[in-house]
């Protein structure tokens, strides 16, 4: 039989909830941080193979988790299109060649993920050779727009400014830039199906901050274009969608022909089941700050949050976004028997939840 959350991705009937914490490895982990310190660097993390798959199996063998999620990050792949990315402590990513003119976005490459991202291929075989087959492994990769808000700005942001501007004046260019990292992205999932992972998700983190018609415009054509070069190779792959502050946009989202939605924390999921209609699977969303709560108060609100996504197959239990770095890692059991121990009432034979 299947993994657990490849039947709940698929909308099929299953015994419990799956589980799986997004940045699940990282720094909330005492022996994450260590390795992170012999390593130096998060890049030289991402990419020596070896450490890359110690880092994504360390959450698994603390914790009973139904998925493992490739250590890496969403701003390789700009990295390796030219723009040279450092991590600042305290600034977070900075690009060292960010795009600042026509000819910059006219000079970007479309990449073979065989040669420039080798690094990561190899560290997806040796987890799967390490995970036998038992736990299924996630891929990702950021989506367009949210790759393209780091590449123009040149990092973090808060208010978007410059990529707004080119959103405005000059939207042509935009578009051309959306274009090819649509292109290289989908060749990467491709790649990374191809060497092992079961599951690809997009994080679309800065979806939420466009207007709807320009959500429309400028990140779910180009999610979508994704999910079809996936699919059109490998369509028995769940893919994930995750527009963070999302939750106006789930009919749009649907449309893509993606198998499940992340939804945030600040999701309404009642809202949400109405209009996806079983559709697609749901994935989430309790508050990461609900870890910070005391222990049967954890248990009360996995509750909640189970009996909100309602009886019956089609959620896979997350945070609403990344586990903050200050959790306390035996909150993090408390979640993991939770959900194993409230979540099977959920999912009574068929014939009971039909009556
Ligand atoms: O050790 C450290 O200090 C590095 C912290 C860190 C980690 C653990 C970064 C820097 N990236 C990661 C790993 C990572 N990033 C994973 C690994 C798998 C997992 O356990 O979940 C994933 C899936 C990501 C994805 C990612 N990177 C996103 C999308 C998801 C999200 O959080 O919204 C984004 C926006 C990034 C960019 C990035 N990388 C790192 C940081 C601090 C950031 C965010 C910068 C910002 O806030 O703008």
């Amino acid at each position: 039989m299947e993994p657990l959350l490849l039947r709940a991705l698929k909308r099929q009937p299953i015994e419990r909830t799956p589980l799986w914490i997004m940045r699940q490895a990282g720094r909330y982990l005492p022996e994450y941080r260590a390795l992170r310190q012999e390593a130096k660097q998060f890049l030289t993390l991402c990419r020596t193979p070896d450490l890359a798959c110690q880092v994504t199996l360390q959450p698994l063998e603390r914790y009973p988790l139904d998925a493992a999620i490739l250590f890496s990050d969403i701003l390789i792949l700009p990295d390796v299109m030219g723009l040279g990315l450092d991590f600042v402590t305290h600034e977070g990513p900075v690009f060292r060649h960010p795009l600042q003119d026509e000819r910059s976005i006219a000079r970007l490459p479309i990449i073979d993920p065989a040669i420039e991202l080798s690094y990561v291929l190899d560290a997806i075989r040796l987890i799967k050779a390490n995970l036998k087959d038992k736990t299924p492994l996630i891929g990702f990769a950021g989506s367009p727009w949210t790759v393209a808000t780091y590449m123009v700005e040149g990092g973090s942001s808060k208010h978007f400014n410059k990529i707004k501007k080119l959103l405005y004046a000059d939207p042509v260019q935009l578009h051309q830039l959306l274009r090819v990292l649509a292109q290289n992205t989908a060749h990467y999932l491709q790649a990374q199906i191809e060497a092992g992972v079961d599951v690809v998700m997009l994080f679309d983190t800065w979806g939420g901050v466009l207007s709807h018609a320009d959500f429309l415009t400028f990140s779910v054509p180009y999610m979508q274009s994704i999910v079809t070069e996936v699919k059109k190779k490998y369509p028995n792959v769940p893919v994930i969608l995750f527009t963070k502050n999302g939750g106006r946009q789930l009919e749009a989202l649907v449309e893509t022909g993606a198998d499940a939605l992340g939804l945030d924390s600040g999701a309404n999921v009642h809202l949400a089941r109405q209009i996806t209609r079983h559709r697609v699977a749901l994935q989430g969303n309790l508050d990461p700050a609900a870890l910070y709560a005391e222990p049967a108060q954890i248990v009360a609100l996995v509750e909640k949050t189970l009996a909100e996504f309602g009886p019956g197959g089609g959620h896979v239990f997350n945070l609403g976004h990344g586990i903050y770095p200050d959790t306390n890692p035996e909150h993090v059991q408390v979640l993991c028997e939770a959900v194993r121990n409230l979540s099977p009432q959920f999912h009574v034979s068929q014939e009971v939840v039909m009556r």
